[in-house]
């Protein structure tokens, strides 16, 4: 069913903002492997952090879930009574595919309902864990403030937001190194220089990184008392707040 992904391996003439369409869902699986440093340990890490943090009738959101990896992997291990899983894309391919692939696991019976909404107008609440896990970066800089404080109000008090984004830094030493590190990566996962540059041009406009720095301290004006990273690879991290 999913393909490897070619979508950037021929020059384009036309190259266009990164969208996530019907084309982007048939190859998503392996983009995703290769492009994302770590992106296995992190899922599989989601769930067991998940396990640790649901909470008895209550909601875990998975906001920009593309096919539900992150969902499939906390619904295969929470087991609280009354906790269901809350999932949401804003593209309609996605959630069309993810619902096939959710019809298709039978890991466990946690309740899982996909939305295709904008995580923007979803209503957060009873909830004790909320997923980002490379959203936030697609979301306008201007609205990531009020998105964070949103979560944090919908959250039961001991409950965990887990953030995953691609980040920038302030040195251009430092950020030209994991710059470098990182398209390293992508050349031994067997993506060219072109597709390598043709898909830094198609994200240059949609995903916008910013400092750990600038996260750490919107998770605090947001009101969360605790955050602290679990995971980084090169310009890749995750972190976890706690309510
Ligand atoms: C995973 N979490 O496999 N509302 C809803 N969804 C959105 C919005 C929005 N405003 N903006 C972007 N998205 C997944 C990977 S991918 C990360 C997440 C990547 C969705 C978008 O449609 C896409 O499916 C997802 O966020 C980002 O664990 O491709 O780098």
């Amino acid at each position: 069913m999913h393909k490897p992904d070619k979508l950037y391996a021929s020059p384009l003439d036309d190259l266009i903002d990164f969208r996530f369409d019907e084309r982007v869902v048939n190859v998503f699986p392996d983009m995703i492997q290769r492009s994302v440093p770590g992106y296995g340990t992190i899922i599989s890490t989601i769930g067991i952090l998940a396990a640790r943090y649901a909470q008895p009738n209550s909601h875990c959101y998975d906001l920009g879930c593309s096919l539900g990896a992150a969902t499939l992997s906390m619904r295969a291990r929470i087991n609280q009574p009354g906790c269901d899983i809350i999932a949401v894309d804003n593209s309609a391919a996605m959630i069309e595919r993810g619902q096939q692939i959710l019809a298709s696991d039978s890991t466990s019976d946690v309740p899982v309902t996909l939305l295709c909404a904008d995580i923007q107008d979803v209503a957060i609440e009873k909830a004790s864990v909320v997923v980002m896990n490379f959203t936030l970066q697609f979301i306008p800089l201007e609205d990531r403030l009020a998105l964070i404080e949103r979560i944090y109000q919908g959250l039961k008090p001991g409950g965990v937001l887990i953030l995953s984004e691609k980040i920038a830094f302030e040195d251009p030493q430092q950020q030209n190194f994991q710059t470098a590190i990182h398209h390293d990566f992508k050349r031994a996962n067997g993506y060219s220089d072109l597709e390598i540059s043709q898909k830094r041009t198609a994200l240059e406009n949609v995903l916008i990184p910013e400092t750990l720095s600038s996260h750490q301290q919107r998770l605090h004006a947001a009101g969360f008392g605790f955050s602290d990273i679990w995971f980084q690879c090169f310009n890749f991290v995750s972190l976890v707040a706690i309510k």
